[in-house]
C-alpha cells in the first residue's frame, strides 16, 4: 500500500472520506503550512517583547542579535525553557486537580469519588513519611493530599519537593540539589522560568538551560503526583485484555470518546455509562453505551479498566469521520481545535468540560468535582440526542483493530515477577539482565507529529530493539501507536522478540498462568505514567547499588512535539537517561544549546539527547548506548 501520512490502516481508510466530504484534516493543514519558517524551526525567532519579533540570521550574514542585544544562544535557550515551563504547568495542573479532589474526598465533600486502592494510599503515605497506623482512610486521604499540595506551596527554597526527592535514588536527588536544579515548589519553579526569561533577565544560555532542567524536575514532580494519587483514587492498573484502533467503535452502540488527559471526569463517565446503559438501549442502540479512549485520557481508562483505545494524538479527528461517534468528551491538553469544525460536519457532539479548555463549535458541560455525576449524566443525554441524528448512510467504521494486553503499572510488573521469586521479585529480572537474556530496557514515550509518518518509528524501533532482546515499556501516544499496531500481544512476542527476551517474557507469562509470554511491549499508561517506568528503574538501581545513569536504560520519543514532551525528555536526561528524539528539536540555531543538550550534559547528568530521525539508525544508536552501559557495569 502506498502509505500517506500514517502507517495506520484505519487512517488510510478514512482519508478518502475526508477528501470526498472536503473536510480538512491535520495532514491537509500541515501541507498548507509549507514551507514552514526556518527561523522558528531553529528556535531563533524571539517574540518575548514588542520591540520584536527579532530574528538572528543563521548563516552569520545578517543580524546576529535581537534589538535588546540577545544573541541566538540566549534566544534559543529562552524559547526552549519557556516550553518546559508550559509542559510542567500542564502536568502539574493535572496533578493539582487530582490532589485537590483527593483532599475533598478526605473531607467527605466529593461523593462521586472514593479511595479505590487503600493499600496504595498507605504505600504513598509511607513514602511521604506519613504515619498511617491508627488513622482512618479519610484522615489519611486528606493528609496525603495536603502533603502533596505542599509541593505546590512551600516557600522554603532549601526544602526540596517531597515527590521529587523521595522517588529517585538518593544519589540522584543529591546531585540535583548540588546542581541547583531540585525544585522546592512546582508553581514557583514555573513562575521562575517565566520571570527569568522576561525581557532583560537571564542571558547566559547555560544558566538558562539549568533553569529549564529545574523546570523539568518540577514537571516530573507534578507527574508523579498525578500518577500515584490517581492510582489511590481510581485503582492501580493491573494487566487486562482490550483492543485498540477505530474498529472498537460499534455501529449498534452509542459511541462516546473520552479524550484529553485527566481521569477525573472520564472515570465518572465510565461509571455512569455502565449504570445508565438502559438509557442507550431505550434510545434504540442495542449495544448500549460504548466508551472508547483517545490520547492520554484514553490511556488512563484503558490501563485501569480495559476501555478500548480508539486512536492516538495525530488521528484524533478520525473517530468523528467514522460517522458513528455520538460524542467526544474532552478535558485538557492535546485536543485539536479543529475538532469543533469537524464535529459540526457530523452529528457528533464535541463536549468541553473544563473552564480553561473551551473550543468553538463545542457544547460546554462544566465539570466540577462536586457535580461530577450530574455532568456525566448530562454528557450521556447529549450523546443519546446525537444518536437520533446519526445518518446511517455516513457510517463508515474501518474494521481495523488489534488486541492489546495493557495495564503494567510498576506494581503489576513486580507482581508478575513475584510469581518467579516471591521473596525477591526483582532478582529474576536482574539475573536476566546480567546474563544478557535482556540486554537493556527502552521506554517509548511521547507524541505523534506530522513531521513523520504517523506511528512508523515507534513500530520499527520497537521491532528492531526487541529483536536485540531489549525489554520495551511504553506510555502516552507511543503506547497508543504500539497498541494499534498489535505489538502489545503475546503473538508479537513470539514473532519479534529475540530468543533471550522471548524466554524471559515466556517464563514470566507462564508463571502467571498466561499460557504464553507477556506482550512484547508493556503498556504502563498515560504520559504522566512515565513515572511508573522511573519507579521500576529506581528499584533496579537501588538493588544494584548504582545510580540511574549506570543502567542499560534508554528512553525514546520518536515523534515528540508537545511542550510536555520537551519537559519529560529533559527530566529523563536530568535523571541520567540517554533520550532519543525522532523529530528535530527547535534548537539548532544555537550551537551552544545544541552541544549542551546532545553532548556536554552527559558529563554532568549522564543523560543526553540523541537526535535521529531514521528509525533504523535510531535502533542501532540506542542499542549501542545499551552496550556501552552494560560494559560500564562489566556485563
Ligand atoms: Ni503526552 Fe498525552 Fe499524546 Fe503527546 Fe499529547 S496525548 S501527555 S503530549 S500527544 S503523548
Ligand atoms: Fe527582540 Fe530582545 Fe524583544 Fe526578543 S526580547 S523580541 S530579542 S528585543
Amino acid at each position: 500500500m502506498n502509505l500517506r501520512f500514517s502507517i495506520d490502516e484505519a487512517v488510510q481508510k478514512l482519508l478518502p472520506v475526508a477528501e470526498k466530504d472536503k473536510i480538512q484534516t491535520v495532514w491537509d493543514r500541515h501541507k498548507d503550512q509549507q514551507p514552514q519558517c526556518g527561523f522558528g524551526k531553529m528556535g531563533i525567532c524571539c517574540r518575548i517583547c514588542w520591540k520584536g519579533p527579532c530574528r538572528v540570521d543563521p548563516f552569520g550574514k545578517g543580524a546576529q542579535r535581537g534589538i535588546c542585544g540577545a544573541d541566538a544562544h540566549t534566544i534559543v535557550a529562552r524559547n526552549l525553557i519557556r516550553g518546559i515551563a508550559a509542559g510542567a504547568a500542564a502536568h502539574s495542573d493535572h496533578g493539582r486537580h487530582i490532589a485537590l479532589t483527593m483532599r475533598e474526598v478526605g473531607k467527605g465533600n466529593a461523593p462521586a469519588y472514593t479511595i479505590k486502592d487503600e493499600e496504595k494510599l498507605k504505600r504513598i503515605a509511607q513514602r511521604l513519611g506519613i504515619d498511617w497506623e491508627g488513622k482512618s482512610i479519610r484522615e489519611l486521604t486528606k493528609e496525603v493530599a495536603d502533603t502533596s499540595l505542599e509541593d505546590y506551596s512551600r516557600q522554603d527554597s532549601k526544602v526540596p519537593c517531597r515527590w521529587a526527592e523521595l522517588t529517585m535514588t538518593e544519589e540522584r536527588a543529591a546531585k540535583l540539589k548540588q546542581w541547583g536544579v531540585m525544585p522546592h515548589n512546582i508553581d514557583a519553579t514555573v513562575a521562575e522560568i517565566m520571570s527569568r526569561t522576561h525581557v532583560g533577565c537571564d542571558a547566559d544560555p547555560v544558566n538558562i538551560l539549568l533553569g529549564g532542567v529545574k523546570g523539568a524536575v518540577a514537571d516530573y514532580t507534578g507527574m508523579y503526583i498525578s500518577t500515584e494519587l490517581s492510582d489511590a483514587l481510581f485503582g492501580t492498573p493491573a494487566p487486562t485484555v482490550t483492543e485498540a484502533n477505530l474498529g472498537v467503535i460499534k455501529e449498534d452502540a452509542i459511541n462516546i470518546a473520552v479524550h484529553g488527559h485527566n481521569p477525573l471526569l472520564s472515570e465518572v463517565v465510565c461509571d455512569a455509562a455502565a449504570m445508565l446503559n438502559d438509557l442507550a438501549k431505550q434510545a434504540g442502540a442495542p449495544g448500549g453505551f460504548n466508551i472508547v479512549g483517545v490520547c492520554c485520557t484514553g490511556n488512563e481508562v484503558m490501563v485501569r479498566h480495559g476501555v478500548p483505545l480508539a486512536t492516538n494524538y495525530l488521528s484524533q479527528e478520525m473517530p468523528i469521520l467514522t460517522g458513528a461517534l455520538e460524542a467526544m468528551v474532552v478535558d485538557v491538553q492535546c485536543i485539536m481545535p479543529s475538532l469543533g469544525a469537524i464535529a459540526q460536519c457530523f452529528h457528533t457532539e464535541l463536549i468541553t468540560t473544563m473552564s480553561t479548555t473551551k473550543i468553538p463549535g463545542a457544547t460546554h458541560v462544566q465539570f466540577d468535582k462536586e457535580n461530577a455525576v450530574e455532568s456525566a449524566r448530562k454528557i450521556l443525554e447529549l450523546a443519546v440526542e446525537a444518536y437520533q441524528r446519526r445518518d446511517p448512510k455516513r457510517v463508515n467504521i474501518p474494521q481495523v483493530k488489534e488486541k492489546a494486553i495493557v495495564g503494567f503499572s510498576a506494581e503489576a510488573v513486580i507482581g508478575a515477577l513475584s510469581q518467579l521469586d516471591a521473596h525477591d521479585p526483582l532478582q529474576p529480572l536482574l539475573d536476566n539482565i546480567v546474563n544478557g537474556n535482556i540486554q537493556g530496557i527502552c521506554l517509548f514515550a511521547g507524541c505523534n507529529s506530522t513531521n513523520t509518518l504517523q506511528d512508523r518509528s515507534f513500530v520499527e524501533l520497537a521491532k528492531g530493539l526487541a529483536a536485540h532482546n531489549v525489554l520495551l515499556l511504553a506510555t502516552g501516544c507511543g503506547a497508543g501507536a504500539l497498541a494499534k499496531h498489535g505489538l502489545m500481544t503475546q503473538e508479537a512476542t513470539l514473532a519479534y522478540a529475540g530468543d533471550g527476551l522471548k524466554a524471559v517474557l515466556t517464563a514470566i507469562g507462564q508463571a502467571n498462568g498466561l499460557n504464553g509470554p507477556l506482550p512484547l511491549v508493556l503498556h504502563m499508561g498515560s504520559c504522566v505514567d512515565n513515572t511508573r517506568a522511573v519507579s521500576v528503574a529506581v528499584a533496579i538501581a537501588q538493588k544494584l547499588g548504582v545510580d540511574l545513569d549506570r543502567l542499560p536504560l534508554v528512553a525514546s520519543a520518536p515523534e515528540a512535539m508537545s511542550e510536555k514532551a520537551v519537559a519529560i525528555g529533559t527530566w529523563a536526561v536530568a535523571l541520567g537517561l540517554p533520550t532519543h528524539l525522532g523529530t528535530v528539536p527547535q534548537v539548532l540555531g544555537s550551537q551552544v544549546v545544541t552541544e549542551v543538550l546532545t553532548e556536554k550534559i552527559k558529563d554532568i547528568t549522564g543523560g543526553y539527547f540523541i537526535v535521529e530521525t531514521d528509525p533504523e539508525e535510531a535502533a542501532k544508536k540506542l542499542f549501542a548506548v545499551i552496550q556501552e552501559k552494560r560494559a560500564g557495569l562489566n556485563l
